[in-house]
């Protein structure tokens, strides 16, 4: 966590303010009481609902034996018990620890044992998958099910088993709120601990730079559980404003539109692919009417300035690039923001406390307008990730900045341009995927002898990801569909498996004997730009 002397500094600044989720949202419930917060379907949830159904459900999870500190897995889709059980947990002082719907047993196995979770809240069936089936790998948790229980615990029968009136004091802001998962680049996932005083900050600044307010109607388009529709101003920063957040149960536009002309929506969060989507699809005839748009956020990975200029003739809004991380610092363009910048540029920062260094391969600052790589520390940026000490010590400057891997050039203003990449990751559509834990399960296949994951470049998505393998000697190397069907058997989730696999003899290596990234990516362009018939 932030030493001494910067915590003083963030509070005095008046950053960190000392009020807790818990403490929001009851502040809320009583300014919005009647006001609808959260349209879920045919279901329409005030703020003073929320707050009961919250308080409602922490004493069941009490009940239940959730304790303050005691970490609890939350999978759930873009639906209203997402909220119920976040608030119920930030009020008993446990952490959620959010995972994404398209995570599988790999991953709900990993952060269940890493973080020794009491419990794993889920849901039944969501697009074609049984969560239910990853109660396998929860070992000790108590597995609630929001839905069908199919013998698990039903997180309906939790709202009336406790005694509101006997539930522990909630937490301090300064204490953990919740633990965020990392895009990430290792072998396992990180995960990212957020205090309720860092988390807040980072909210209610955004809803300010947003222009939030209780007129506002937030589309939840993404998974509600990332970092950018939770808090960029995302969700959080809706019930910071007293705006409505209405929850839509897929991006597509069959699905999202409707609900845009419906409910009036003025603002939602979109990663570029989707983007394309939209833009595609509001150009057709029929399209529902989508007038009440004021603002489109598109973030999560790099946005195409064709693409972005765009949005204003096709959707009738202001595009606002967003370019942030769940370790903390974000960028906003900023809504008066002249073209030119709102369609090149990846924003610059919430605080002017966000400290921003670009740096050489030596750590030495380099001139503005020359890439580097982006170093950031302030006050919401984590200062490490969640036990992971050993990692840490190269995650992290010996003077707390977080190494982003991210390549940036920064202009006059402190605007940031996001020009490419230093760490082994994909980022497929925003999806981040990380080289090195996809390549530890590859590696467990009989025919594989080393296996090393790229990005190939790709129109639509920005890029997708191949596995280069190398094969035991004698052994018939896996096809396409083997290597897939071998990664999903293993429970690794959809959007981590290869588009496409390279067998070949052996890797390409730096000066000191490492895989080359680097000359494996390059192959991959040769191979695109051969004449067809030269590809196998
Ligand atoms: C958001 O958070 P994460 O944690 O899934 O991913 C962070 C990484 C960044 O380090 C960068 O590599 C990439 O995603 N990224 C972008 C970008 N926004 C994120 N790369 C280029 N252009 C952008 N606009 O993705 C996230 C968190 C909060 C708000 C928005 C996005």
């Amino acid at each position: 966590m932030w030493p001494q002397e910067f915590a003083a500094r963030y509070r005095e600044r008046g950053y960190w303010t000392g009020q807790t989720f818990d403490d929001l949202l009851a502040e809320r419930a009583r300014t919005f009481a009647d006001r609808v917060a959260v349209v879920d379907g045919d279901r329409r949830i005030t703020y003073r609902q929320w707050r009961e159904r919250a308080l409602r459900l922490a004493a069941g999870l009490y009940d239940l034996g959730v304790r303050p500190g005691d970490r609890v897995v939350v999978q759930l889709p873009n639906v209203a018990e997402f909220f119920d059980v976040v608030f119920a947990l930030f009020r008993l002082g446990a952490l959620p620890v959010f995972a994404l719907p398209a995570h599988r047993a790999a991953e709900i196995g990993y952060f269940c044992a890493h973080t020794e979770a009491v419990a794993f809240v889920t849901t039944d069936v969501h697009g074609g998958f049984d969560h239910r089936s990853l109660a396998a790998v929860t070992g000790r948790a108590t597995v609630i099910v929001a839905g069908e229980p199919g013998g698990h615990t039903a997180l309906a029968d939790l709202y009336d088993r406790g005694d509101v009136d006997r539930l522990p004091a909630g937490p301090r802001a300064g204490e953990l709120a919740f633990l965020q998962l990392s895009g990430g680049s290792t072998g396992l996932p990180k995960l990212i601990p957020r205090t309720h005083d860092d988390y807040l900050y980072s909210v209610r600044a955004s809803a300010e730079i947003c222009a939030l307010n209780a007129g506002s109607v937030y589309l939840v388009t993404l998974p509600v559980a990332h970092n950018f529709p939770m808090s960029s101003p995302g969700v959080l920063g809706a019930l910071h404003a007293g705006a409505r957040i209405v929850l839509s149960p897929s991006p597509d536009p069959a699905v999202a539109f409707p609900l845009v002309a419906r409910e009036g929506v003025t603002i939602t969060a979109l990663v570029p692919p989707l983007a394309l989507v939209w833009l595609e699809a509001a150009q057709r005839a029929e399209t529902p009417d989508l007038s009440s748009l004021q603002v489109v956020q598109v973030g999560g990975a790099k946005l195409a300035p064709a693409v972005a200029q765009r949005v204003r003739p096709v959707l009738g809004c202001r595009l606002q690039q967003v370019f942030g991380m769940a370790e903390g610092l974000v960028n906003y363009t900023r809504l008066d923001d002249a073209d030119d910048r709102v369609w090149h540029t990846q924003g610059r920062p919430i605080c002017p406390d966000d400290e921003i260094r670009v740096v050489d391969d030596d750590d030495v600052e380099v001139p503005d307008q020359t890439v580097g790589h982006l170093l950031t520390r302030g006050p919401y940026t984590i200062r490490g990730y969640w036990r992971a000490a050993e990692h840490n010590r190269v995650a992290f400057t010996a003077d707390g900045f977080y190494r982003t891997g991210d390549l940036v050039r920064r202009l006059d203003g402190g605007y940031l341009v996001v020009e490419g990449r230093a760490k082994d990751q994909i980022n497929r559509g925003g999806e981040k995927i990380a080289a090195e834990e996809v390549e530890n399960h590859l590696l467990t296949h009989p025919a594989v002898h080393d296996a090393a994951v790229v990005a190939v470049p790709d129109p639509y998505l920005g890029e997708r990801s191949c596995a280069f393998l190398v094969c035991r000697a004698g052994q018939q190397p896996p096809t396409l569909g083997q290597v897939r069907s071998h990664l999903r058997d293993r429970g690794l989730a959809g959007y981590k498996v290869p588009d496409l696999v390279r067998v070949v003899d052996a890797f390409p290596v730096t000066g000191v004997g490492k895989t080359s990234r680097r000359d494996l990516r390059a192959a991959l362009r040769d191979l695109a730009a051969a004449p067809a018939a030269d590809r196998r």
